[in-house]
């Protein structure tokens, strides 16, 4: 296989796109992808300050290595979640995401929750619901809220994550099994702040999880190899499966399944009641952005988590 620019040997043959490319030329193709989904639709731009979540893996740490070399004022976020039984995920993840910032002399922040409210991820998921909470879904819940407290606070425009095409597919599979119209219209590369918002984009969305794995090792970037102790046997990983065999025997699925998405969304595919329910309202607690009007989930768990002192009834 040859490389369609130069016409020296491929390194990397993409079914879906039609296309194999040389190293060189594959290390400029991904940045350029990135930089073509900014501009459609309109993450963001030069003069806006870019907060890029970074987990320590191989797409955050790619999208990392992408913006700044596309020249994006950008600086880096990680949380350390605490999960630490078993492999120190947490901790190896945090020290590679460390080691990537020095090497390219950027700017990592860290947040770490123990620290900041008290207890790790682990320590959340046990104490509430009595400990039948799925840690993902507590996961999804604090890293949200820390991001755009974060970013707010500190005067982010733009949040990025490293989302990419196998992500996206996954949930919008989930969402169309049970037609969640309130979480598809909040889905797609950006979902616009305001009100305490940050926007949230993801300049990944449009690459496949093989093309970013191809980026990294190409690129020789150092990430974290193991997956978190708790993605074991997720939906989500399932659903991935079953896209992949699908894309196995029609290459380019995934992409026509999740553009196709965005453009029917375009053509009022949902009912005025299920926009209504995409609307954010801001928490009565955190003043964060939350589905609905009161207190937001992280306030509801934090509220668990530490219960108000139970006062003396003073007979
Ligand atoms: S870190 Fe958190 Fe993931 Fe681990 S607990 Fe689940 S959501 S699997 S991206
Ligand atoms: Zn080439
Ligand atoms: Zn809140």
């Amino acid at each position: 296989m040859k490389c369609r620019i130069c016409g020296e040997k491929a390194s990397v043959n993409m079914r879906e796109h039609k296309l194999a490319l040389c190293k060189e030329h594959y290390l400029e193709w991904v940045p350029a992808q990135a930089e073509r989904s900014i501009k459609k639709y309109g993450l963001f731009t030069h003069d806006e300050k870019i907060l890029v979540a970074v987990s320590g893996g191989k797409d955050s740490l790619s999208l990392w290595d992408i913006l700044q070399r596309l020249a994006y004022h950008v600086e880096g976020l990680y949380i350390c979640l605490g999960i630490d039984e078993g492999i120190r995920y947490s901790t190896e993840s945090q020290r590679l995401a460390e080691k990537f910032a020095s090497e390219h002399n950027l700017k990592l922040n860290v947040v770490d929750i123990q620290q900041e409210y008290g207890a790790t991820l682990p320590q959340i998921t046990r104490g509430t619901h009595r400990g039948r909470s799925k840690p993902c879904s507590v996961c999804g819940l604090v890293k949200r809220h820390v991001m755009n407290r974060f970013a707010r606070d500190l005067g982010f425009d733009v949040l990025a994550t490293g989302h990419n095409l196998d992500d996206e597919a996954a949930v919008l599979f989930g969402n169309t099994l049970s037609w969640s119209g309130e979480y598809m219209l909040r889905q797609g590369p950006v979902l616009t702040g305001g009100s305490g918002l940050v926007r949230k984009v993801k300049p990944l969305c449009r690459l496949y999880e093989r093309e970013m794995l191809a980026y990294a090792l190409l690129r020789g970037i150092e990430y974290i190899y193991e997956e978190c102790p708790y993605s074991i046997g997720s939906t989500s990983i399932y659903y991935k499966e079953l896209l992949n065999r699908l894309e196995n025997n029609r290459p380019g699925a995934k992409l026509t399944f999740y553009l196709s998405f965005l453009e029917a969304r375009k053509t009022g595919l949902f009912t005025e009641r299920e926009k209504i329910q995409a609307e954010l309202h801001l928490c009565s607690g955190c003043g964060q952005p939350t589905s609905a009007p009161g207190l937001c989930s992280f306030c509801r768990l934090m509220e668990r988590l530490n219960p108000p002192p139970v006062r003396e009834c003073g007979i």
